[in-house]
């Protein structure tokens, strides 16, 4: 057995230092103008910490959404951070962002904090926020039917090479019969009844957006009552436009699947839930497509031990991140150590899901802590059982788990 003293330093040392390829956020660059949220304000008014704040103070919620943003943000710091200590992941975020930005948290003074952001340019601060979270990639969430991202993309945006694209793509297969009319009015005959000459014109939306938007995978956020197949009308958009187009374009196919949209929609953004869903349906579309790759997260606890056996059973499941309510250290934790256990070096741990881009501090900052805890467990049992850990193996793994697996499952050719 190697001392413990040799194996977490390395561990520690090679998480901190391996730059992260962050697969799914919800940020965009500079140039994507009011799309790229950022600062004090933008942080306390994040929907985990709104619907923590409407429940701690039971305010209505009519007055609530009556405040403009920088009264909520007040409200929030106020409710969550003076008057209770903030000791949820979400609270917990805010602190390790202004710590590690070099705020003074002793003075718990929002215009200070305030200030110091009304100084910065939002160009420089990607530069900085990047460096003190140690990511070098960030993969987008792009959704050419919002009015306000089509118009950007119709521009041609110069592109900053750190920002990834991905074409996400929810009304298109949850949105029948009604997104029939969006499609029409970009100039896609696809008909709400999906008739001959529809699916032809889907597929041609796709190959016009992956075309504009160069993405990386094609993603979709799914219901717990999901099925695949079935007689509906996203089993064939699914089979005749979204899966051929994906392999001809070797794309995967992303699903994050669980999601209960608008369970109380007084919560707006904060009033989605979740449920478990049947895996089955999952490792259908996998079997049924093994020349497609695809790529899936679950929301729901209840669902992860089924979720990392079926990446097992599928070499063209691509299983990744803890994802939205799963984001806590307690969870990241307990289903890291799974899937280590189930899938070796093969997954990856985590994603960030960033709204606002300060989020990457404290979102990888904590993530990487349990990973490397878990991670030198995991190398610390294999020591013991008489395996000789060296240096090299671990910074693979840590390589592989931030950014190496993700990049090759895209470079991959499926035979
Ligand atoms: O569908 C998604 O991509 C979700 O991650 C979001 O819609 C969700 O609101 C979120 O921000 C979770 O972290
Ligand atoms: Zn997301």
């Amino acid at each position: 057995m190697q001392f413990a003293d040799t194996i977490a330093p390395w561990v520690d040392e090679a998480v901190a230092s391996t730059p992260v390829y962050d697969l799914h956020t919800h940020l965009y660059p500079a140039n994507f103008g009011k799309l790229m949220l950022w600062g004090i304000d933008e942080l306390l008014t994040y929907h985990y910490l709104i619907g923590e704040s409407i429940r701690a103070t039971g305010i209505a919620y009519e007055k609530f959404w009556a405040m403009s943003q920088a009264r909520q943000a007040e409200f929030i710091w106020q409710a969550l951070f003076i008057e209770r200590a903030p000791i949820s992941e979400a609270c917990r975020g805010i602190v390790t962002v202004l710590h590690r930005l070099g705020l003074d948290l002793g003075s718990k003074n929002l215009e200070e904090y305030r200030a110091y952001f009304r100084a910065l340019k939002p160009a420089d601060y990607i530069d900085t926020v990047l460096r003190i979270a140690n990511v070098r990639s960030v993969v987008m969430t792009n959704d050419p039917l919002d009015p306000v991202e089509r118009d950007i993309w119709m521009k041609n945006p110069a592109r900053d090479p750190r920002f990834q694209a991905v074409l996400r793509i929810d009304p298109l297969l949850l949105g029948w019969p009604e997104v029939g009319q969006s499609l029409g009015t970009l100039g896609y005959d696809a008909a709400n009844d999906l008739r001959a000459g529809s699916m032809a014109e889907i597929r041609r939306f796709l190959n016009d957006w992956i075309d504009r938007m160069g993405p990386l995978y094609v993603a979709v956020s799914l219901p717990p009552t999901w099925r695949y197949p079935h007689s509906d009308a996203c089993t064939r958009v699914l089979d005749e436009a979204i899966l051929p187009i994906c392999r001809e374009r070797n794309l995967p196919f992303a699903m994050m699947i669980g999601v209960t949209r608008q369970a109380n929609p007084n919560m707006r953004l904060a009033g989605d839930s979740l449920a478990k869903a049947a895996v089955g349906n999952l490792e259908r579309i996998c079997a049924a497509n093994s020349k497609n790759k695809f790529m899936c997260t679950m929301l729901s606890r209840e669902n992860q031990h089924e979720l990392a056996v079926a990446g097992r059973l599928f070499p063209n499941l691509f299983v990744f991140g803890c994802w939205w309510y799963l984001n806590n250290p307690s969870l990241i934790e307990e289903i890291t150590r799974m899937r280590i256990e189930l899938l070796g070096p093969s997954f990856t741990p985590q994603h960030s899901d960033c709204r606002v881009l300060d989020q990457l501090i404290y979102k990888w900052d904590h993530s990487r802590r349990i990973i490397s805890k878990v991670l030198t467990d995991k190398f610390h049992d294999l020591s013991a059982a008489g395996w000789k850990v060296t240096r090299d193996e671990v910074y693979q793994t840590a390589d592989a788990y931030l950014a190496g697996n993700f990049e090759r499952f895209l470079a991959r050719e499926i035979a």
